[in-house]
């Protein structure tokens, strides 16, 4: 597929995805989402990528939401469709067996505070601004803003954030847990890619296991969900990388990790 509105490079093992219309501060259309379901379904196949960074172009805004000019007049037939590509394509990025990393560089609001969320982490520049805005122009988050916000900081401030439309800067969300670290602007990707290559050079069957593990034992009992930490971490003693850890260990020496 040829890109309009995103950027795709892979450099050492980490890819980086740019949304990439700065003229509208990166707002989401159908397109840019139809593109960023195929660049993301290229990171998660291609077994050389072992972490994914999901950016803004510019130093305004990572999403400024959905394209609003895009969604005033389009039906409810036209809108479930646009909020299934969005929900696919992030859960996609949610499950896949790799980490991501949301490098926020502005404004991260509606669609772009979502499609932080479904990343596993979120690293922000002092002037990000999260917020769930689309109250304020009658409608509700539709690409799962109501059900991970709420998971990630509480059922309290996520409803404050939806029902109230307000807006936070990258301080008070690093307060509340929506984001992990907090760099000057112009250091922002440079600790990002950092932290990418650290997971980079991590066993990476063992990465998956503990993602695989968190993902789908957060919702269950905890008899049940304990039960599949047991099975994923008993998977682990199956690859070279787990007796290349313990042996390295045991050796007092660094690891070096195949991914076998
Ligand atoms: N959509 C389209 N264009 C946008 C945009 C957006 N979300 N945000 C900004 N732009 C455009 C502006 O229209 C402007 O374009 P021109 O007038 O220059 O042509 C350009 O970007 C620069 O924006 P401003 O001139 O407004 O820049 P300021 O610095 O003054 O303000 C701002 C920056 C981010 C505070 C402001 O632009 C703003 O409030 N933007 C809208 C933020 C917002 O409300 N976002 C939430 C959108 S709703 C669903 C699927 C998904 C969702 C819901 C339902 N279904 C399919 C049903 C999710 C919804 C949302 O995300």
């Amino acid at each position: 597929m040829e890109y309009k509105n995103i950027l795709f490079k892979v450099d050492e093992g980490i890819a980086i995805i740019t949304f990439n219309r700065p003229k509208a501060l990166n707002a989401m259309n159908s397109e840019t989402m139809a593109e960023l379901l195929d660049a993301a379904t290229l990171c998660k196949k291609d077994d050389n990528i072992k972490v994914l960074i999901l950016t803004g172009s510019g130093d305004k805004a990572f999403v400024a939401g959905a394209d609003i000019a895009q969604m005033q007049n389009i039906t409810v037939a036209e809108g479930l469709k646009f909020m299934e590509l969005g929900h696919e394509t992030l859960r996609m990025i949610e499950t896949m067996p790799k980490p991501s990393i949301a490098a926020v560089n502005g404004f991260a609001l509606g669609g772009g505070t979502e499609i932080s969320l479904a990343c596993d982490m979120r690293f922000a520049a002092e002037n990000a601004v999260f917020g769930q805005p689309e109250i304020l122009i009658g409608i509700i988050p539709g690409w799962g803003g109501t059900q991970r916000l709420p998971r990630l900081v509480g059922m309290g401030i996520a409803k404050e954030l939806i029902l109230g439309g307000g807006q936070i800067n990258a301080q008070r969300a690093y307060e509340i847990g929506l984001v992990n670290k907090v760099f000057p602007p112009a250091s922002l990707m440079e600790e990002t890619k950092k932290f990418a290559k650290k997971l980079a050079f991590l066993p990476a069957f063992a990465v998956k296991m503990a993602k695989y593990s968190i993902n789908y034992g957060y919702d269950l009992a905890l008899d049940n969900a304990n039960r599949l930490e047991m099975e994923c971490c008993a998977q682990c003693f199956s690859t070279q990388d787990q007796k290349e850890g313990m042996k390295a260990f045991i050796e007092k020496r660094k690891p070096t990790y195949t991914g076998k």
